[in-house]
């Protein structure tokens, strides 16, 4: 299947040709190569985009030897790879993470100069692969770098969505969504294998039959499509190693469309080539509160179909012997998108390979393992048992003997106590029958893991506590990570020359040593230094601002971040709270403007299209805005600042800008957060809660270097369990009262009370993350962040504190503990 049909005779058939040299002379002419046959124009001629595209194909032949002989060194070596398996890739511009991992920045831009060109300008050009929600998707995309890096074999599989998160723009304040065809003007990282699509099937029923004595069970579709694989190159960090990602495309089957065409019905083939393709068109733009919607069902299934196959047929190879399986992979569950993988895979074993069931399911559990990504009840994934059992009956049948399986384990470990059955069944029935994919997972996983350790514990204290105490060595904790490549050495090239020039190179692919630069918080000169080094990075934000969105940052400013989607839990109303109530005391004379720390607070953040709540909210921090930021009386002291359409571009050019990271989600909600990391690591002092891995931050910082408020977990566990009445503060806590009362007085919405009322009223009556039981402490907080930024030297030894004790969040570590604790694996 993947070789030539005849031996090769040609030299040049086993070793890959020769990379281009590092050098710019040569840099140049494989450019003006590309452009020539490339893209058919002469330099003279060319657009802006044609340059971008040749370029990228410049740097992808630099990659493209280091490709070839990863991926026969790893069929070569046999050992043991990682499946990561996630539905989202958020991976940001490829072309800067090339030159980076290649080293051929600098050769680059004098090359660029040399054909009159601006590399930045080309840069520019990409268009980034939006191909997830937010954290989720980004860690994935910073796992497969750490693997890459690390030299671990890894493929990831994923959807190669068509339209990826949407483009989001504001008009008259209120979030408007567009489509996101990354696609339009070519895509020069990607390759294309339709040789290698595997088919896909759907609908239809089970029957029965006899195999020479012995009943089997086998699944009649009726109707499939196939997926095309398109592969992407994952380059390590000056390693020579390059693995692959492997995103699937939907297409019509010729099966599908030439029944139709053979009836006459034109129209309708085309109609139906349409709904196979939908499968791949969109990335559901939720995070963290899925629809259950079929489509989506559907996406899950495809992918992983596909890559199942694709592993099992093409990587292993047809002669493989599948009882050896799980020597030779793990698949990585990235939450319960992939799920559906466990009865594929057993489906199989079983109807195609005819193991025994037994035999199937002692392979098929040690070749699978969970990441939980959330404690959200409406997160948790529950599909309808009629609509999987109509699209995969026979999955449905799978998962069924599983559970019955499963719950005569747990009635041998628990007897006579039904009541723990039911709570612990795959299948529930409450209130209509369902399939709750994160038991399934459970149940399956060799490992289950939360992604920060208060995260960890809460799983399994609480939303998988029964499975906790059936299995108690199956769960552990791995705390996310971030790529220092593209956090800090893409995202902040002046604070990677300052750190490089202090402590050598080394600390990119080993951020503990970090902890060396600890001595310098010390040194007056370094602290100079390290100012300077945020000097430039505000002003590159200011610049990219102000020609991205006609946003000014005033210099001067303690820039004030809070970038991450828009969610109840994570609050961005309680940030809000904070600058009206500032704006209040400011109007009541209660301070004077004078008083004010100078601040930018900037907003980034998307609403899922279908979440009416969290677009009231954009809607109101876009009305506070543009009354604050044009009222004379606060004589430019506060600012805020919400560019539309944050994505990772926008990230990585906000992150290095910011004094001050807002992780102030109501304890025990937020997983773990990323975005707290790539601050820390990048100098700027959280203000947070005791949640997700801030408490982790907070613990490696110190509490002198991080501004803690806001209930514990227990205490919110207490007080909803004691009845809580938000009502109350509101009543009792007069700043507060004037704050709400501020926004209910019409001030921001021309003199119209009701605009902003649902929220209000959200906030009086239900506070469900709340808001209000914390915004006294968030104050008093805020009021020594106002203090502490004043003194300048003490700030900048605390920021320096928190780049220094950070390293532990290298996804690299991450990746590390996966190895050791879930994956067994190890670079060859
Ligand atoms: C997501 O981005 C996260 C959790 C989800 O739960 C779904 C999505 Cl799309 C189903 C986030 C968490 O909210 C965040 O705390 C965490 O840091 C991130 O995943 C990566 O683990």
């Amino acid at each position: 299947h993947i070789g030539p049909s005849s031996p090769p005779t040609h030299a040049l058939a086993k070793a890959p040709v020769a990379t281009p040299q590092h050098s710019v002379d040569a840099f140049v002419k494989v450019f003006l190569q590309e452009l020539n046959t490339g893209q058919g124009v002469t330099l003279s001629r060319s657009t802006v985009n044609d340059q971008y595209l040749a370029l990228a194909r410049t740097v992808r032949q630099y990659l493209m030897t280091r490709w070839l002989e990863t991926s026969r060194h790893y069929a070569e070596s046999g050992s043991k790879a990682i499946g990561y398996l996630s539905a989202e890739y958020l991976l940001g511009r490829q072309l800067g993470n090339a030159l980076l991992a290649t080293d051929l920045g600098e050769v680059a831009e004098e090359a660029m100069r040399g054909c009159g060109l601006d590399l930045a300008r080309l840069r520019a050009q990409e268009v980034e692969p939006g191909l997830g929600n937010g954290g989720l998707g980004r860690l994935a995309a910073c796992f497969v770098d750490s693997l890459a890096t690390m030299g671990i074999p890894c493929i990831g599989y994923g959807i190669r969505y068509e339209y990826g998160i949407f483009k989001q723009s504001f008009v008259d304040g209120r979030q408007v969504e567009q489509p996101d065809p990354w696609l339009a003007l070519g895509n020069p990282w990607e390759f294309p294998h339709p040789e290698a699509s595997v088919q896909v099937n759907f609908g239809g029923h089970t029957e029965t039959y006899d195999d020479g004595g012995v009943q089997r069970t086998r699944w009649v579709p009726d109707w499939n499509v196939v997926g095309v694989p398109y592969n992407y190159m994952v380059p390590g960090y000056h390693n020579g190693k390059v693995n692959t990602l492997r995103l699937w495309s939907a297409k019509a089957t010729n099966a599908f469309d030439l029944a139709l065409f053979n009836s006459g019905d034109y129209p309708e083939a085309v109609r139906a080539q349409t709904f196979a393709e939908n499968i791949t068109k969109v990335l559901y733009p939720e995070d963290s509160t899925p629809q259950g919607r079929e489509l989506r069902l559907q996406q899950q299934y495809f992918f992983v179909a596909c890559s199942i196959r694709d592993f099992i047929e093409r990587v292993l190879g047809p002669d493989f012997d599948l009882h050896q399986l799980p020597e030779r992979i793990i698949f990585q569950l990235n939450d319960t998108h992939p799920v559906i993988a466990v009865p594929e895979l057993m489906r199989i074993l079983v109807d195609e390979r005819h193991f025994e069931w037994d035999e199937a399911w002692q392979i098929t559990k040690q070749c699978f393992a969970y990441t939980c990504h959330t404690l959200l009840p409406e997160a948790l994934e529950v599909w309808p048992t009629e609509l999987l059992g109509r699209l995969l009956p026979r999955h449905l049948e799978i998962i069924r003997r599983i559970n019955a399986d499963f719950l005569d384990e747990v009635r041998a470990s628990f007897p006579g106590d039904e009541q723990r059955v039911r709570n612990m069944s795959i299948i529930s029935d409450d209130p209509n029958s369902s399939v709750r994919m994160a038991f399934l997972a459970t149940v399956a996983g060799t490992k289950v893991n939360g992604v920060a350790e208060l995260h960890s514990q809460l799983l399994a204290d609480k939303v998988l506590h029964d499975f906790d105490e059936l299995w108690p060595e199956k769960f552990t904790n791995v705390t996310n990570g971030i790529t220092p490549r593209r956090f800090i050495c893409l995202a902040n090239p002046w604070l990677s020359e300052l750190i490089s020039d202090t402590l050598g190179v080394g600390w990119v692919t080993d951020l503990e040593r970090l902890a060396e630069l600890e001595p310098y918080a010390q040194d007056p000169d370094f602290r100079r230094a390290f100012r300077e080094v945020k000097q430039k990075a505000k002003v590159h934000a200011s610049d990219i601002l102000r020609a991205r969105d006609g946003i000014e940052l005033p210099p001067g400013h303690l820039v004030d971040i809070m970038i991450k989607r828009l969610h109840e839990y994570k609050r961005q109303t309680l940030k809000l709270l904070h600058v009206v109530s500032l704006y209040e005391q400011v109007l009541s004379g209660e301070i004077t403007a004078s008083q004010l720390q100078p601040r930018t607070v900037i907003f980034g953040a998307k609403a899922a299209p279908g979440y009416w709540m969290a677009k009231e909210i954009i809607h109101l921090i876009n009305a506070v805005g543009s009354v604050i930021n044009t009222d004379p009386r606060l004589e430019g002291r506060l600012k805020i600042a919400f560019p539309a359409n944050y994505n990772v571009t926008l990230a990585e050019r906000l992150i290095p800008a910011a004094d001050l990271s807002e992780q102030i989600s109501l304890a025990g909600l937020e997983a773990s957060g990323t975005g707290n990391m790539k601050l820390a690591l990048n100098g700027a002092l959280t203000i947070g809660t005791d949640d997700g891995a801030n408490v982790e931050i907070r613990r490696l910082v110190g509490d002198e270097n991080f501004f803690l408020f806001g209930l514990s977990e227990p205490e919110v566990a207490a007080l909803r369990d004691s009845g809580y009445r938000p009502r109350q503060y509101y009543e009792s806590n007069p700043q507060l009262r004037a704050a709400l009362d501020l926004i209910s007085s019409g001030i921001f919405s021309n003199g119209n009370r009701e605009a902003f009322a649902p929220i209000v009223s959200s906030l009086l009556n239900e506070d469900r993350f709340m808001v209000l039981a914390d915004f006294q402490s968030y104050m008093e907080a805020q009021l020594r962040v106002r203090e502490a930024f004043a003194d300048e030297e003490e700030w900048t030894k605390k920021a320096i504190l928190n780049v220094a004790r950070c390293g532990f969040f290298s996804s690299d570590r991450a990746m590390g503990d996966y190895l050791r604790e879930i994956w067994h694996a190890s670079a060859i």
